[in-house]
């Protein structure tokens, strides 16, 4: 059939979050989303391209590689295995390259912070010297030396070429020794990121295990590198997230009807914490009241959300899957983007409103969007220019298209590792062995991340019902990313959802008056994961390594090649990870076994599949017991 057939017609399709389908419902014929395209492509995507087995690295192809056949391998004679290989090595580095720019920006920011070129100051002080210390710069030396120190050596990270990076000094003492005996520690951000790219290309590298073991060291200098002074280094600038209320979701006290409403979407919180530093400077506001409005409301989307619902409680309106909605509701003014996750779509759909599609960043520019630059140096500048843009386009928006369902639901976020800590172990304590204590005694079975994206190939909220049926079998869950957004859509993120939590996770958690289901933060913040898992292991009794915990990863419903690096960390790391609906090696047995089975030998964590929520919770439960039974604490 020709796919121009497919695509015509208007039907609307069954999507897996209510609020985006109540709100495409009401849309017109013209207006094409993510999920009616999915639905009219036809919902099988391509067999070669899903099982990784299509090779276009070069010109002699594209080769459709079969595994076994001999005259379907490459031209060259590439492997299916090789391909697989390679294809999730691309995805790999593509995915690391984007937590680590962002962390790199991050460390520009902050120099630039530390030296005094930018509006914004370091906030967090109580974090700054454990910062130091992890870094390997001493702690004790006065204030303004200490963050040229850190910001310097947060820097070299990145383009160290040689040696060791230093945050994987945090991970327990085991693990880095088993790093080093592998060889995978890694040097630098961007060596690990070039090397992988360089052995992927035709006639490098054609070991299959060679490659994915680069994949491993490459995916740790995402998780211990890029994303962890991502993390770092955005606590320090604007404050390590505490416990706050909020909202998530798409609503009436989320998208205001009588302000002028600003979507902040994408990755780097200094734009956000930029513009709500504008939104409330009192030139902006009565700029806003010119127009008729009672001011700017700012509301977040995908991880630019995340980030500045942790930190300053300002609500999400929506997860990657929401983005078109939130835009289609008819009362945004502005959708201001930055990097990664931003659908190309949004552009469309703003076409069909007043609003305006506002790129900030030269490496994200869109067609049909206005590009208005943000400079750390000149934020505020930058930020209002952003703002006034927003403020007029007030009057143009047509009442008659808008249409906000009222769906918020309250969470309560904030819970960075070192708020773990505190709460947990007491004012005065900030320790983990209350969490141990009750993971020995069997109170807590174990701990689960649910992270990652949300997919409209997914049609249920699998996250929903998988996160339901860990918190009954008393196993705690901490959730990252969009992930996050989904859980706190579906009332997980209040504490009142203990009453959902097994018995004796449920006393846990009223004695300290937590959610069963921990928000971290965006997807860089997985590497608070990996502090906290460490965290456990240094605490003691629950064996020496992060692969004795009994704790288990998952992402159900990852979109991005991000997640992908997030998972091969998380492996690398000691920790078991489940991804579904699909993984993008099924189609070479081999190179899937090296990651499900070698993997498990060599780092003592490997990969898993899964596709429904049952299959989930039944192979997260099952390692969590393992591991107890293997600890001696399965009582
Ligand atoms: Fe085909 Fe080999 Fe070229 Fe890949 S590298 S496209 S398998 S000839
Ligand atoms: S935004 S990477 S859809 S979590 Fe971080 Fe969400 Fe996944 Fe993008």
């Amino acid at each position: 059939m020709d796919p121009r057939a497919r695509m015509k017609g208007k039907r609307t399709p069954k999507v897996q979050n209510k609020t985006a389908q109540v709100i495409y419902e009401s849309l017109g014929e013209e207006i094409l989303t993510a999920p009616a395209r999915v639905e009219r492509r036809g919902t099988t995507p391509c067999l070669f391209g899903k099982g990784g087995t299509c090779c276009r690295v070069c010109n002699m192809g594209p080769c459709q590689v079969v595994e076994g056949v001999e005259e379907l391998k490459g031209v060259c004679g590439a492997s299916a295995a090789t391909v697989v290989a390679r294809n999730f090595g691309r995805m790999v580095a593509s995915g690391g390259s984007a937590h680590s720019d962002h962390g790199r920006q991050v460390a520009i920011d902050f120099y630039e912070t530390v030296h005094g070129e930018t509006p914004f100051e370091v906030k967090d002080k109580r974090k700054l010297r454990v910062v130091a210390q992890a870094l390997g710069v001493d702690p004790n030396q006065e204030e303004p030396e200490l963050l040229k120190q850190i910001a310097e050596v947060a820097l070299r990270v990145f383009n160290q070429q040689e040696g060791e990076i230093p945050f994987i000094r945090r991970a327990p003492e085991k693990r880095q020794a088993l790093w080093r005996e592998l060889g995978v520690v890694p040097r630098g951000v961007d060596r690990e990121v070039v090397e992988l790219l360089h052995r992927t290309t035709i006639g490098v590298d054609q070991d299959y295990r060679n490659i994915l073991m680069a994949c491993a060291r490459t995916a740790l200098a995402d998780g211990w590198g890029g994303s962890m002074i991502a993390t770092e280094l955005q606590d320090l600038l604007f404050g390590n997230p505490g416990p706050i209320k909020a909202k998530v979701n798409i609503g009436l006290s989320v998208i205001r009807e009588d302000m002028v409403n600003v979507a902040v979407h994408g990755h780097e919180p200094v734009l956000a914490e930029a513009l709500a530093m504008a939104a409330s400077d009192p030139e902006i506001v009565e700029e806003a009241k010119k127009v008729g409005a009672k001011g700017v409301n700012l509301a977040g989307i995908c991880c630019t959300g995340n980030e500045i619902l942790m930190r300053r409680g300002i609500p999400v309106a929506g997860s990657f899957l929401q983005q078109e909605a939130a835009i289609a509701t008819g009362a945004l003014e502005a959708v201001v983007v930055d990097v990664q996750c931003i659908m190309q779509n949004v552009v469309e759909i703003a076409k069909h409103f007043h609003t305006a599609v506002i790129t900030t960043n030269p490496r994200a520019k869109m067609e049909g969007g206005i590009h208005l630059e943000f400079d750390a140096r000149k934020a505020l500048d930058c930020a209002k220019a952003i703002l006034r843009e927003a403020i007029a386009r007030f009057p143009k928006r047509d009442k008659s298209k808008v249409n906000i369902p009222d769906h918020t639901v309250d969470v309560v976020v904030g819970f960075s590792h070192e708020t773990i800590l505190y709460m947990l172990g007491g004012r005065f304590r900030a320790s983990y062995k209350p969490l141990n204590e009750n993971i020995i005694n069997g109170k807590i079975l174990g701990v689960a991340a649910i992270v990652g994206c949300d997919n409209y190939r997914v049609t249920e909220e699998i996250q929903v019902e998988l996160a339901k049926e860990l918190i009954a079998n008393n196993v705690l869950v901490l959730t990252t990313g969009c992930a996050a957004t989904g859980l706190g859509r579906a009332g997980l993120l209040r504490p009142e959802a203990a009453e959902l939590a097994g018995d004796s996770l449920r006393e846990v958690l009223e004695a300290v008056g937590c959610p069963p289901v921990l928000h971290m933060g965006s997807c860089v913040d997985n590497s608070r994961i990996l502090v906290a898992a460490s965290e456990m292991v240094h605490t003691g009794g629950l064996g020496e390594d992060v692969n004795e915990l009994p704790v288990v990863g998952c992402a159900p419903q990852w979109m991005s090649e991000k997640a992908i690096t997030i998972g091969q960390y998380f492996v690398a790391s000691g920790a078991t990870v489940v991804f579904g609906p699909d993984f993008p090696t099924l189609q070479s047995q081999v190179a899937t076994d090296f990651l499900f089975h070698e993997m498990e030998k060599i780092f003592g964590a490997a990969w898993r599949v899964a596709r429904t929520a049952e299959e989930f919770a039944s192979i997260m439960i099952d390692h969590i017991k393992n591991k107890r039974k293997a600890l001696g604490i399965d009582k």
